[in-house]
């Protein structure tokens, strides 16, 4: 094997088809530029002149050219090896470059009819950049062909992957930037050729541009060596073949030559690794591209170097309006594309830039992968009444909710298996959720060596785990981008780790919302399962339970979140999730044994309502003197032991239990789509009762979502504090005082008529607490009261 970069000898090809490559590409390059400055002339056909340019120039050009000679290239191969393919762009702020391509090929006019192919469109498309009421600058959902906007770097190659899993015929083309290749999400995703199988999935062409800079700084990678690069790529899985522009750059003929003959190697490579069907040596060929940061701009500005050079990253020529020369520089680099030549007088793009572009469907921005909900087939659901427990009486046997789970979801597997739209993914943590039932039905992906020792490995498998929280959300977001359905199954405390990743896509789904070509796809599920309560052999490290705090930020257009308080529940919840479009849930479940609650028939319509009175549980008769509100599994157990030892020992206070699933709920009506008038709050939860609330998360969430409400001064929210250890069950609870034995006390400090009268109550929760925090030292257990609690209440 060659130990640095495959090589191919630049194609021996005629004049005219350099001639049309060449034009697309300086016809793409010049409506880049015309983006970045033009508001008027957009053809040059006069002198130009400062107030042809816009007032603010916002945008980034460096990495337009490498973007668009992709572009060309990629639709040479599209006809010519009749490809279905997409481009996505990592480094998304060339928007320019994609909205010129899309303009070129037809879809902008088509998706956009005000802009269209002539001189008055060419100024509309180039206004409307990065401008009031225009669009974006980078490769937002607004950009036809679009399904990752690049505005954060990082995730362009998870992405591609995650399109084309299930997707045998697809080619994802994903430029990386060299400066976006540093980031972690993108460094992981080199990991991405073990997932990748032959014969059921599509090919990932990665094109790694090695423009050699990001913003202020060189990239690494441009500056490893070839030997390094080259062993690094190899290593993971990728064979990698360099195309390069010449020494001085000044002749694009070569690059252009090299690239069409490495593109076709490419290509028939993959189509070797496809009809080889599945080995364990497999490595998928790539491309490095190196070719200067803002090829073709401005060689120097005001004495520096800027073409090649990090200069070239956004707005070469700053001072367009008041400094001539850098008037005259705009002027004579657009004209350096001989607009004359690539468009009509009309305006229209001539017939050598266009003439033999891909037509229909096969447009790099007509391609229906990329509105992905387009093709989206509905995912059959099983009944999920086939996998609740029965439950006699509440509160009396328990059952693991994500075992449960994993059975409905095995069915899921098993029901679309025709349909291969489907799939779970999680960091190494399938089986340790408790979802292991899932592997009756398919198994992990994995196309390395296997061992003897292994288990459930296979290469179609449609179960994704890899230790990369990263990959899981990158993968999944491309597969549900491209019209699929999946689940993400995370501990707790580490979903964290893709904060930001959510972040984008929950701005994805919002702009999309806006967007009336955009189909909907299938919604972001996440379970997120081993939470902050039960981390019994982990400890402090795994206990967070904040990233609901973070999610609810975001538009509640898109968000849900929900705590189904046991295994019937989370079975209601799961299933109206996975049918769900445009939204991101977030379902909370222990993975524990948890004390069952409701019949399936209660749990449908308490998940219904997503909030209620648990009657059983209740004995205000309408006019309560407390409210007992829980939202999670376990501080649903503690709300209902505190609510028996208060049925117990004073049996005369009225106590409402209510129990949150939906946590929107809690919201106002006009703040979320799930939110609850203040009558339907007020009717529940009374305008001058005591609330005490036992939260899973941190307590202040709940304070937030409600502090518009007319109860919210009787408030009290008990919650995670972020006191934590490994340590009992029960330990964790009563370290944050959400305990039972505390919640009694928290009910006795604020219900005015109990005071002294349930003082001696009070005083012996004190010492239960204290019993139990000798206890839990001395035995290193659980007292068996907590233990082997059950809710049996005196009766009303
Ligand atoms: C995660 C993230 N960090 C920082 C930035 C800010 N940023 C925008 S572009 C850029 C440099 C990108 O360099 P590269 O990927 O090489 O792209 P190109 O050279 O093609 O412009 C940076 C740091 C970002 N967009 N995303
Ligand atoms: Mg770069």
């Amino acid at each position: 094997m060659d130990a640095t970069f495959v090589h191919v000898d630049p194609a021996v090809t005629s004049a005219e088809q350099l001639a049309r490559l060449d034009a697309h590409w300086r016809a793409a390059n010049y409506l880049s530029v015309g983006q970045i400055y033009l508001l008027d002339n957009p053809l040059l056909r006069e002198e130009l002149r400062p107030e042809h340019v816009k007032p603010r120039l916002l945008g980034h050009w460096g990495t337009c050219p490498g973007l668009n000679l992709v572009a060309t290239h990629l639709n040479r191969a599209v006809v010519e090896h009749d490809l279905d393919a997409i481009m996505l762009a990592g480094p998304g702020h060339g928007g320019p470059a994609m909205v010129a391509n899309s303009w070129l090929e037809g879809t902008w006019t088509e998706t956009y009819p005000r802009v269209g192919r002539d001189e008055q469109g060419m100024a509309r498309l180039f206004r409307q950049f990065s401008f009031p009421g225009g669009i974006p600058s980078h490769v937002a959902p607004d950009v036809p062909g679009s399904i990752h906007e690049g505005g954060e770097l990082g995730y362009s190659l998870a992405h591609a992957v995650g399109a084309v899993f299930d997707n045998p015929d697809l080619v994802a083309a994903c430029v990386i930037g060299d400066g976006e290749a540093e980031t972690g999400p993108l460094a992981a995703s080199w990991a991405s050729s073990a997932f990748v199988d032959p014969e059921r999935d599509g090919a990932v062409l990665p094109i790694l541009h090695l423009n050699g800079y990001k913003i202020a700084n060189p990239a690494l990678l441009a500056r490893i060596g070839d030997h390094r690069l080259a062993a690094l790529l190899r290593g993971n899985g990728w064979e990698p073949y360099l195309v390069a522009s010449d020494e001085h750059n000044d002749d694009p003929e070569l690059a252009h030559r090299t690239m069409m003959a490495t593109v076709d190697r490419v290509l028939d490579r993959i189509g070797e690794i496809k009809r080889a069907g599945r080995r364990d040596d497999v490595a998928w060929p790539m491309i490095v591209l190196r070719t200067p940061k803002g090829w073709t701009g401005p060689d120097e500005v005001d004495g520096e170097p800027v073409e090649g050079t990090w200069r070239s990253h956004q707005v070469p020529l700053g001072n367009v309006h008041d400094d001539p020369d850098h008037l005259a520089q705009l002027e004579s680099w657009m004209r350096s594309y001989s607009p004359d030549d690539l468009f009509g007088d009309d305006g229209a793009p001539a017939e050598i830039v266009t003439s033999w572009l891909p037509t229909g469907e096969r447009r790099l921005g007509a391609n229906p992968h990329a509105n992905g909900g387009r093709l989206l087939v509905d995912l059959e659901l099983p009944d999920h009444h086939d996998f609740t427990v029965e439950v006699e009486s509440p509160g009396r046997e328990r059952s693991e909710p994500t075992a449960a789970l994993g059975v409905m979801l095995r069915e899921v597997f098993r029901l679309n298996d025709d349909a291969r739209n489907f799939r779970l993914f999680g960091p190494d943590e399938t089986a340790s959720n408790r979802l292991g039932a899932v592997y009756e039905a398919t198994s992990k992906a994995w196309q390395l060596d296997s061992l003897d020792s292994d288990v459930q490995l296979a290469p179609d498998g449609r179960v994704m785990e890899v230790l990369s929280e990263h990959l899981c959300e990158g993968w999944l977001e491309g597969y549900l981008l491209t019209g699929r359905h999946g689940l993400f199954s995370c501990y707790e405390a580490f979903v964290h780790i893709v904060d930001s990743m959510f972040n984008q896509h929950a701005k994805w789904l919002k702009s999309t919302k806006e967007i009336e070509w955009r189909v909907p796809i299938a919604s972001l599920n996440y379970l997120l399962t081993s939470h902050v309560w039960r981390q019994d052999h982990n400890g402090f490290s795994h206990q967070d339970p904040g990233f609901v705090d973070h999610v609810v930020n975001k538009s509640a257009d898109v968000v849900r979140v929900y705590f189904p308080p046991d295994t019937n529940c989370l079975l209601a919840v799961a299933s109206q999730c996975l049918g769900s479009r445009d939204l991101v849930n977030v379902i909370v479940s222990g993975k524990q044994p948890t004390m069952n609650w409701l019949t399936p028939q209660e749990a449908d319509l308490h998940c219904d309502r997503g909030i209620g009175i648990w009657d059983f549980a209740s004995n205000d008769h309408g006019d309560p003197d407390v409210i007992l509100a829980c939202a999670g599994d376990v501080p649903t157990q503690e709300t209902l032991a505190a609510t028996s030892l208060l049925r117990e020992h004073l049996p005369d206070l009225r106590v409402r239990v209510v129990n949150v699933v939906d946590l929107m709920r809690l919201q106002g009506e006009h703040e979320h789509p799930h939110g609850l008038s203040d009558a339907e709050f007020d009717s529940l939860f009374t305008t001058d009762r005591p609330i005490i609330f036992a939260y899973h998360g941190y307590p202040w969430l709940i304070h937030r979502l409600a502090y518009r409400r007319h109860g919210h001064p009787n408030l009290h929210v008990r919650g995670y504090k972020e006191e934590g250890t490994t340590t009992t069950p029960f330990d964790m609870v009563v370290r944050n005082d959400i305990d039972r034995y505390h919640l009694v006390m928290d009910v006795i400090d604020r219900v005015p008529s109990l005071g002294p009268r349930a003082a001696m109550l009070r005083q012996r929760m004190v010492d239960r607490r204290a019993r139990h925090r000798s206890y839990v030292r001395e035995y290193g257990d659980d007292m068996a009261e907590v233990r082997d609690w059950s809710w049996n209440p005196s009766p009303r």
